[in-house]
């Protein structure tokens, strides 16, 4: 089937299923280009809970979907690719955070976004890249506890005067950019300007322009007043800069930015999707009502 037919039969099967799109902002372009609405997990988080649609195509990685699943129940939420996982959410299971929780009673649970609903379920209040730091400090306790993502746990105690209990999770994917690259491209263009995501290392957070999420991220592009611009981010980014910012030029700031599980949805995957209304995410019902609390928490304070 030619891919003009596959976007045809989409559009009438979103229709057919009353669906919406939503697709991360690492989506491959195929997909950015068919989704209703492009954002970072706190945006589709939103979006899915406020959309009047009765099917949410989640495209994006696993724990994703499961957000749309714990904020609303009563929708059905496809994961176009049943097997597009997050490997930094894997790096912490319920039962060790309940373990960490033992040895430090007094500390608040804050775990950023990329976490699975077994440990949202097990947190305090639940955070993304673009509200850590304002999450972490809106809590009364003095010690946090925050998982998986140790560099973006260190980039939010540079910011709080709390104590940051950290994880030691990264991203296999914002992990690989390093001091050099970030150092070597200064050199070669030293009128760009650098933005990079907050779950880069230190080394490379410390030399960068600009600091965050994706969204934070676009938004920098938009604002900012150079027209060049190197993206610390997964490639994904890139095609939706582009488009915002037809007169800025972007480029990757390592070739090592591309996260396989994110580029593992395409539009046969959605059409396939919508055609047999699987592969559908739940979540137990015990596990969803605990995990709503953490993200409802996180919505609440930054509406
Ligand atoms: O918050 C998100 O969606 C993540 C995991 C990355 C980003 O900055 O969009």
């Amino acid at each position: 089937m030619g891919w003009e037919t596959i976007r045809e039969e989409i559009i009438a099967l979103k229709e057919k299923r009353n669906a919406v799109i939503l697709a991360h902002n690492y989506q491959p372009q195929e997909v950015q280009e068919i989704a209703d609405h492009l954002g970072d997990s706190f945006e589709l988080a939103h979006l899915a809970a406020s959309t009047d649609a009765e099917t949410v195509v989640l495209c994006g990685v696993r724990f994703m979907a499961e957000n749309a699943a714990i904020l609303a129940p009563n929708k059905t939420v496809l994961l176009p690719e049943k097997y597009a996982g997050c490997p930094l959410a894997e790096t912490i299971t319920a039962d060790e955070l309940r373990e960490k929780k033992r040895q430090h009673p007094e500390a608040a649970v804050v775990c950023y976004i990329n976490t699975t609903a077994e440990v949202k379920a097990e947190s305090d209040i639940c955070c993304t890249s673009s509200n850590a730091v304002q999450i972490v400090n809106s809590l009364p306790e003095e010690k946090v506890i925050f998982v998986p993502d140790r560099n973006v746990a260190r980039y939010v105690a540079a910011r709080t005067d709390k104590k940051i209990i950290p994880w030691d999770g990264q991203c296999i994917t914002h992990q690989r950019v390093t001091a050099e690259e970030i150092k070597k491209v200064r050199e070669v263009h030293p009128d760009a300007m650098i933005a990079v995501h907050v779950e880069c290392p230190p080394q490379v957070v410390e030399q960068a322009d600009y600091v965050g999420g994706t969204s934070g991220i676009a938004k920098f592009a938009r604002e900012s007043k150079t027209s060049k611009i190197i993206i610390g981010a997964e490639m994904g980014l890139i095609y939706r800069l582009k488009r915002e910012n037809p007169g800025k030029q972007f480029f990757l700031l390592s070739p090592g930015l591309i996260c396989p599980n994110m580029k593992a949805t395409n539009l046969e995957k959605i059409r396939q999707a919508l055609v047999n209304m699987e592969p559908r995410i739940t979540v137990p019902e015990k596990i969803r009502k605990q995990a709503f609390k953490a993200l409802e928490k996180m919505l609440t304070i930054i509406p």
